[in-house]
């Protein structure tokens, strides 16, 4: 059976060259002789995704069967990055696809290394979108992502004399072979202009919208295949494009200028990402570009719903929306107007529909993240939908008045419509109001919506809402990207942990003692680092030792996520280092990687400082290396392949109760870095899991930060009494680091010494303490390997699969593999 096997492997390998080579000529249009490495990339792709499609269309007609649940996820961002790679892991084609590229004089990773990824989304909560996506295909759950196909995606970033600088993503330049335009498959959405209210033949009271203006959707899908199981899931992503009529309109009068200026208009909606992660702006465009998608989606499933030959009572047993986050919660009320206005349902089904078929997750608990829209703003941009939030609303707070009579202020509280100041939507409640499950993405994060955000909500009704806590596919994130750990884990306990992460990665355990296994483990995580080392002289400049403690610190730039706190630590050694006190300090490479908002001043002078305090460090003969840090430009899923997986230390040190769950802390968790965190988002579930004796904690709990604060905190009367800490923001301020300019620096010092928000100058002692304990740990090798391969084998929960099976049984009531 073994040459059966053999066989079989080597029909594949000469099947897949004969599509690449097939493709190269009829799609490409090349002979192998001229064709570019870029080609060779385009011909390997649309060899795999033909593979895909075979099981695409399959699934398509599935779905046709009227008692199957599709769910909906609904997200402004999903950040997929490169597909090549994953699809022949999927596919489980990646050895023959490797020998057959081999064998046209190629070299696989230089073909996978031409893709650019469509980077359509700002971080964890866009990639968590994609980790799911790769999960519910992986457990045949029937499913469609619903987003938006962002013409530029999250700008590149470059650094220039240590600043940040944006470029444009252009990520479609070279062309895109993984999605199929469906021309066929197109929905027309109304902006601005009024209502108008009129009485139909029947005599019933109805509302009519009359837009400013009208665009169309076109739907792109993009395959996403299941982990060796012949499924391939859905993303649809919507273009948005001038309607023909409105051109004719123009034509008519003879105003080509005016025809062209609506085309403009219109391919503006999905033109590009706002590459905030955290504050919201208001803007027009932005709200434009949430109801399109959500009003294409939403178009999409009442088609679907009549292709499957069910009626509108049915909707809520045909399909189930996630909400990811508010960005599509306008959704809600797109939802009432379609059935209301276009289907002609009245008010209490229509209701009770709609309730049925959303869910809500919630990812912030930070003030400035939660969306609010300004009132004329809302009215200008969606006239009707503002209308029906109003009647929403007033029924919602009549059951309000009516359980709490006289608590006025509950009422106020809890209003869609904030009236303090200049009035506005909040998006979080109509969500929350709209949905039947609201969720929370870590433990505690749920326990504070419970306490805080939604506290009334969650008095009102406690029995719809639900913790999920996140979680990565480790598809990508271990067997993708971290081949030598992949084959070292698979020799021991076999393959299939691939796709059963919870029940089968905890069978390394029994080698955690082994030292022959000890000694492969820290071969691997050598190696890792060596590639790593290579890169970061290529890119940086920068020479790193490999066999220094490399420490990471790669996420979105923002003072909750405190890197300024780990570059305090960095200064704080490198004092120490001058003064001859190097007793006790490890050979450490400090390596930040993150793109901070481009309007984010703060953010982006926290990336100054790192480039400066790094230049300093790294060019003085008294460090003679013992210490390194480095900026890696361009943070992206792409650059994540070579970055977790070379991890000693990962940082995950946010203030408490301000990172919701975290993700990143996972991916490098389960690559065998251990973790040096707070007891914040999911940090506290991967403790409890790997051990506290495996995890590095420090720091203040949620409720001790609150405490503080109410407190009076004074960061000034803490700077004065740490000797260390005071020494270290003195280096920083006296332009140590800044070639003597003692300006640049000021405001990051101004406000730590006079607000520090995020408490970086109140855990600066622990996180101290805790990186001392760290460095000693480091020393001892075999044992630091041991708490490495224990915190792998204990690291199941955090697949994405457990976290898809929870929203599956708890919250969409689907069924799944
Ligand atoms: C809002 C308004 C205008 C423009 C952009 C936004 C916006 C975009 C993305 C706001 C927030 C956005 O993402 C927030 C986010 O990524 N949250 C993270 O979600 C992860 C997945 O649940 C969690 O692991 C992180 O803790 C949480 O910060």
């Amino acid at each position: 059976s073994n040459t059966l096997v053999q066989n079989e492997s080597i029909n594949k390998t000469e099947e897949i060259k004969d599509s690449i080579l097939e493709h190269l000529c009829f799609n490409l249009g090349k002979s192998p002789r001229i064709a570019t490495l870029h080609d060779w990339y385009m011909a390997t792709a649309y060899a795999a995704r033909e593979r895909m499609m075979r099981n695409f269309v399959s699934y398509t007609e599935k779905m046709q069967n009227k008692t199957l649940k599709i769910v909906g996820y609904l997200s402004a961002e999903f950040l997929m990055g490169p597909h090549l790679g994953n699809a022949l892991i999927n596919l489980g084609i990646e050895n023959e696809t490797k020998k057959a590229i081999e064998q046209l004089g190629i070299n696989l990773n230089d073909v996978l290394e031409q893709e650019e990824e469509p980077g359509l989304g700002n971080g964890g909560l866009g990639r968590l979108a994609a980790c799911y996506l790769d999960s519910l295909a992986t457990l045949q759950v029937p499913a469609v992502g619903y987003g938006i196909r962002y013409e530029f995606g999250i700008f590149d970033q470059y650094i220039r004399d240590g600043w940040q600088v944006e470029a444009t993503d252009k990520w479609l330049r070279n062309g895109n072979p993984w999605e199929i335009v469906k021309p066929e498959l197109n929905y027309t959405v109304k902006l601005g202009g009024h209502t108008e209210s009129y009485t139909d033949d029947k005599g019933k009271y109805r509302v009519k919208w009359i837009p400013a203006s009208e665009i169309k959707g076109i739907a792109y899908d993009t395959p996403v295949p299941g982990y060796k199981n012949g499924v391939t899931g859905i993303l649809r992503l919507w273009k948005s494009e001038a309607v023909e009529s409105f051109d004719f309109h123009a034509f008519d009068k003879g105003d080509y200028y005016g025809a062209v200026h609506e085309k403009v208009f219109s391919e503006n909606i999905s033109k590009v990402l706002y590459p905030n992660d955290v504050s919201d702006e208001g803007k027009r465009l932005r709200l434009s570009q949430q109801y399109f998608f959500v009003s294409c989606s939403l178009q999409n499933a009442f088609h679907i719903l009549h292709l499957r030959g069910l009626s509108i009572d049915e909707f809520p047993e045909s399909m189930t929306f996630q909400l990811n986050d508010t960005h599509p919660s306008i959704a809600i009320a797109e939802m009432m107007r379609l059935l209301i206005d276009e289907h002609q349902v009245g008010w209490e089904k229509a209701w009770d529909i709609t309730k049925k078929t959303f869910a809500y997750t919630n990812h912030t608990l930070l003030p400035e993240a939660l969306e609010k829209w300004s009132l004329p703003l809302f009215a200008n941009v969606l006239p009707r939908l503002l209308e029906i939030i109003y009647e929403i609303n007033s029924r919602f707070l009549l059951t309000i008045r009516d359980k709490y009579p006289g608590d006025e202020d509950r009422v106020r509280r809890m209003s869609i419509i904030d009236e303090r100041g200049n009035k506005s939507v909040r998006m979080a409640h109509l969500a929350t109001i709209g949905s039947h499950a609201i969720n929370g993405v870590s433990a505690l994060h749920t326990k504070l919506l419970k306490q805080d955000v939604l506290h009334d909500f969650y008095e009102l009704e406690p029995d719809i809402f639900f913790n999920v806590t996140n979680g990565v596919t480790p598809r990508r994130w271990i067997k993708l990207y971290n081949p030598r750990l992949t084959s070292l884990i698979t020799t021991h306990i076999g393959e299939s942990w691939v796709n059963h992460l919870e029940t089968d990665l905890v069978k390394l355990e029994q080698y955690a003692d082994d030292p022959t296994f000890q000694q492969a483990w820290h071969d691997v995580k050598r190696q890792n680092k060596t590639d790593l080392a290579h890169l970061i002289q290529a890119i940086v400049g920068t020479k790193v030792n490999p066999d220094s403690l490399f420490d990471i610190q790669v996420k979105r730039i923002h003072e909750y996520k405190r890197q300024h706190l780990n570059v305090l630590y960095i200064a704080h050694l490198y004092n120490r280092i001058k003064q001859k006190r190097t007793d006790g300090i490890t050979p450490r490479t400090f390596i930040f990687g993150g793109k901070a908002a481009p309007g984010y001043v703060m953010a982006k002078l926290i990336i100054k400082l790192i480039n400066s305090v790094g230049e300093t460090i790294n060019n003085d003969p008294d460090v003679n290396g013992l210490i390194k840090v480095v900026f890696f430009p361009d943070f992206n899923v792409k650059n994540g392949a070579h970055i977790y997986k070379a991890a000693d230390l990962s940082e995950q040190i946010s203030t408490a109760g301000k990172e919701a769950s975290g993700t990143g802390n996972m991916k490098f968790a389960m690559n065998g870095a251990l973790t040096i965190g707070t007891f914040d988002g999911a940090n506290i579930e991967i403790m409890e899991c790997v051990g506290e004796e495996n995890f590095f904690l420090f720091g203040l709990h949620a409720a001790e930060v609150a405490e503080t604060k109410s407190n009076g905190y004074r960061p000034y009367d803490i700077y004065n009494s740490d000797e260390d800490l005071k020494q270290a923001i003195d280096m920083i301020q006296s332009g140590v680091f800044s070639h003597g300019d003692t300006g640049v620096f000021q405001p990051f010092v101004d406000t730590l010494l006079n607000y520090d928000p995020f408490l970086v100058l109140k855990d600066f002692r622990a996180y101290a303490e805790c990186q001392q304990r760290v460095s000693d740990a480091y020393t001892n090798q075999k044992e630091w390997t041991k708490m490495s391969i224990l915190n792998v084998a204990r690291m199941g929960k955090f697949s994405s699969d457990r976290s898809v099976k929870d929203y599956c049984e708890n919250i969409w009531k689907v069924n799944h593999a």
